[in-house]
Formats: structure tokens, sequence, C-alpha cells
């Protein structure tokens, strides 16, 4: 890997942080989310209902814990840490004038803590965390009112964090906002019975993207060394079979990537978009004078992405689910306990895809196996599952680098322990275990597993040594 390459791990506040209402925080949607437990669906609540679990409210407790975590990821050798604001520290409800100063200095203490060791703070500025009252009483991503209390939520983080954090990311895998039936997991949109819900998420979409090229244009402008990225979900898809008609599906899986990636980095609504308005059966966003100006000079600097796995399109596979995607499974791959295909030759794929089609510097920042790890009577963690996926996976992007993709960066998902998204403290991800369950607080201790003496090893020689 190159000198510079950015070695990490991946998280995010409403997975991690706890803490949801200390230092003057407002609710999030995540906090009003239920935990969604064992082929349970989520539920959304309208406000905190007594007696009902929500993970993000404690999490894995990096609020209480982040020095004690920051260490162990000095430990590792951490280039970079990947975290996200929660914007209801910074803006409690969201439409506020003026920022919330204790939660400006929660940061302020984290990326110290981080420079200490010399790791870069990679800060994604939504993740899934949008305020419970913008939601509530602004109609969230459909009302345009949003793009100002984004923009000024932005620059407030820009002007204070200048000098400490340099990478940024505006919404966390934006295209996941055109999944209709889980539209509250990005944009916060829970639609109106009889609602045009494809228009809906069209215009919210567009309020995004000024939001975010609003933002870029800010964040350059304050600090012309940060690299502002966009972050996308791929969902890395092969045709079923080689009839022709598998391959128009597999590519039109892939459409809804290019529809928030083309914006992003090309700066305009491409033909992949407006084609898309077609199949949604929508029409173009309104827009207000401005908006194709902002989009067109306030470029990303960079891709991040999740990939977790692949999957196919069309004949008649039998569907798998994702916690945001879902497709057919593919009998040549093996599959987690969560029925998630793992294909590391498919990160190759996605590399060489994204970067010939943007041409833009590639940063994996969500990638890894969610598992249920055991803790021997020892406190040791075997988990080599984990490392034989992460083995894989890195091996494919040396490959990758290899065919020409120009790469920043690796945060595997996650760094540590966190709540998963659809399965609670079951699915664990981290190269560090906390001692949390389900509805049981127990000791938050956190121990090394195995995987976390092995990414060490890793980093430590800049990728050359995977072995076990
Ligand atoms: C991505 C999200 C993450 C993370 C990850 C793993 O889609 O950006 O926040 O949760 O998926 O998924 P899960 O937690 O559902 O296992």
């Amino acid at each position: 890997m190159r000198d510079d390459f950015l070695w990490g791990g991946a998280t995010a506040a409403n997975q991690y942080e706890g803490g949801y209402l200390e230092g003057g925080k407002g609710l999030s949607i995540a906090d009003v989310e239920r935990g969604a437990r064992h082929g349970v669906k989520r539920q959304i609540d309208d406000e905190i209902v007594e007696g009902a679990l929500y993970p993000s409210h404690e999490a894995t407790d990096f609020y209480h814990h982040y020095k004690e975590d920051i260490a162990l990821f000095a430990e590792m050798g951490f280039k970079c840490f990947r975290m996200s604001i929660a914007w209801t520290r910074i803006f409690p409800r969201g439409d506020e004038e003026e920022p919330n100063e204790e939660g400006l200095k929660f940061y302020d203490s984290v990326f110290d803590e981080l420079h200490k060791y010399g790791i870069e703070p990679v800060v994604t500025l939504s993740h899934y965390e949008t305020p419970l009252t913008l939601v509530k009483e602004y109609g969230s991503w459909r009302n345009r009112k949003l793009v100002d209390f984004f923009e000024r939520y932005a620059k407030v983080c820009f002007k204070r964090y200048k000098g400490k954090v340099k990478y940024w990311m505006t919404f966390n895998e934006i295209n996941a906002t055109m999944r209709i039936e889980r539209p509250w997991h990005q944009a916060g949109l829970i639609f109106a019975e009889g609602e045009d819900a494809n228009q809906t998420v069209v215009q919210a979409s567009h309020h995004m993207f000024v939001a975010s090229a609003k933002a870029v244009l800010a964040g350059h402008e304050i600090d012309p060394e940060n690299k502002i990225g966009c972050m996308l979900l791929v969902p890395e898809t092969y045709a079923a079979t080689c009839a022709p008609e598998d391959q128009v599906a597999m590519r039109e899986k892939m459409l809804s990537l290019y529809y928030y990636g083309d914006v992003h980095v090309r700066g305009y609504y491409s033909n992949t978009c407006t084609a898309m308005w077609k199949r949604l059966n929508a029409h173009g966003p309104d827009m207000e004078e401005g908006d194709e100006d902002i989009i067109k000079a306030s470029k990303v600097d960079y891709i991040g992405f999740s990939y977790y796995f692949s999957s196919i399109e069309g004949g008649n596979a039998e569907q798998i689910e994702g916690n945001v995607i879902s497709g057919g499974r593919n009998p040549y791959l093996k599959i987690t306990d969560w029925g998630w295909q793992i294909d590391s030759v498919g990160l190759r794929t996605t590399l060489n895809k994204l970067y010939d089609r943007y041409q833009v510097p590639l940063f994996i920042v969500e990638n890894g196996m969610g598992a249920k790890d055991i803790v021997e009577e020892d406190g040791s963690i075997h988990d080599p599952y984990r490392i034989k996926y992460l083995q894989d996976h890195i091996a494919q992007i040396q490959l990758a680098i290899t065919d020409g993709a120009e790469m920043m960066g690796y945060c595997p998902w996650s760094a540590i322990d966190l709540i998963s998204t659809h399965e609670g403290m079951v699915k664990r991800y981290g190269f560090i275990y906390v001692d949390r369950e389900e509805f049981d607080l127990k000791t938050l201790d956190r121990y090394r597993k195995d995987s976390f003496y092995w990414y060490k090893k890793v980093i430590a020689s800049n990728g050359a040594d995977l072995s076990d």
C-alpha cells in the first residue's frame, strides 16, 4: 500500500456513542428506533416509550470510554478512525441559531485524544441520525429548510474543528434514501398514507444533494486542506445467468448507486438520473435558482463507501436480505450467519467499476463480518472467521490497486463492538469485544479479540503481512 494509506476502523455515533441525553444532546431518529431484534421488524416510535429497548441510548458507551477506546485503537496502530458527529449533540433540535457548546467540547476532546496518538479522524456529518425535531416538525428532508439547517451545522463543525479534522463525509450511505421500504433509515422520511413516496424520495434526495454541495463548498472555503467525500452503499451485483435479460436486471440494480454517485462526483443529474425518474414514475425535483450551479461547483474529493456482500439479479434466484439491500442467492458464495454472501472478489470488481466510472480516490469506510463472538473463560475471543474475511478482502484491494484503482484507505466495520442496525448486540463486528448484552449493560469492559492482534500486524507491515 502507499505510504500514507489510511488504515483504521469505523463506527457511527448512533450505534456506538451512547450518552443519548448527556451534555445537552437532543433526540435523533435513532433514539426512538426500538431494537428490532431476532426477526422482529424495526419500529420507530413517535417519542420514547417507557420500558422499550432503544439500543442507541447507551450503545457501547464511547461517550464515557473514549480515552480507553482510543488508546486501544492506537495500540492496533490505527492511522485514522472513522466516527460520526451526532448532529443532535451540536444542534439538539436541529433548527437552533446557536450550537450547543457542551456538544462541541465533547468532540474537541475526542479529536485531541486521537491526535495525541497521531490518529486522523474521518468524520461523517450525518450517519442515520437526523434530529427528531426535524423529522416530526419539519417532515425531514422533504422540507427545503433542512438544507439551511444542515449547512449551518456543517459550517459550525468545519470552523470549530479546523486543523483537527481533515477528512469528512456528508451523508452515510446516501443511496439508501431510495430504499422506499425503509425510508427512515437514511433520510428520516416516514410516508403519509397516499403520499407519492417515489416523488418524495427524488425531492428529499435533491435537498440532500444541495445540502451536501453547500457543505463541500463551505468546507473547502474554511480550510482548503479539507477532503470531503460522499458516502455510498455498494450493492455489487452479478447477472444470475448469461441470459441477456439478466444482464439488464444486473445493471438496473446498480442504478440507484450511480444516481447518487453521478450527482456527487460528476456534479449534475446524468442520463442515469433522468432515466431513473421515469423508472420511478416521478419527475425531476423542484429546484431553486442556483441549485444546479452549486451542485456543479462542489464535486466531492473522494468516494467513501461500504461494501459487505454481493448478490445476483435475474433468473429465479432465492432472495437474501441485507440490512438495507437485498438480492439473489449466489451458489458460488458462502454466507454469514445472517445470510450475507461473503465475496471478496466482489470488492475488487467494485473498486474497478467505481474507479473506471468516477476517477476519484476511493476510501473503503465500511467492510466487515458480523458474527456471534464467544468469550472463553480466560477472556480471549477467537474470531478466525473475521480474520479470514478481512484477509481475503484486503488481498483483493491490493489486486484492485494493481488494476489501477486509487485507494486512500481502509476502515473495517467496526473498530470495536457496537449496536448492529438490525440485530443489536447479537451481531458483532469489532476487533474489540464489549461486555454488554442486548438487555443487560453488564460491565461494558473491553477485551481484545484475536483479530485485534492480527490487524495490528497487518497495519505494522502496511498490508504486506496478512498471515494468521
Ligand atoms: C451499514 C451501516 C452501518 C452498519 C453496517 C452493518 O449499512 O452504514 O451503520 O450498521 O451497515 O450493518 P448491521 O449493523 O445491520 O449488521
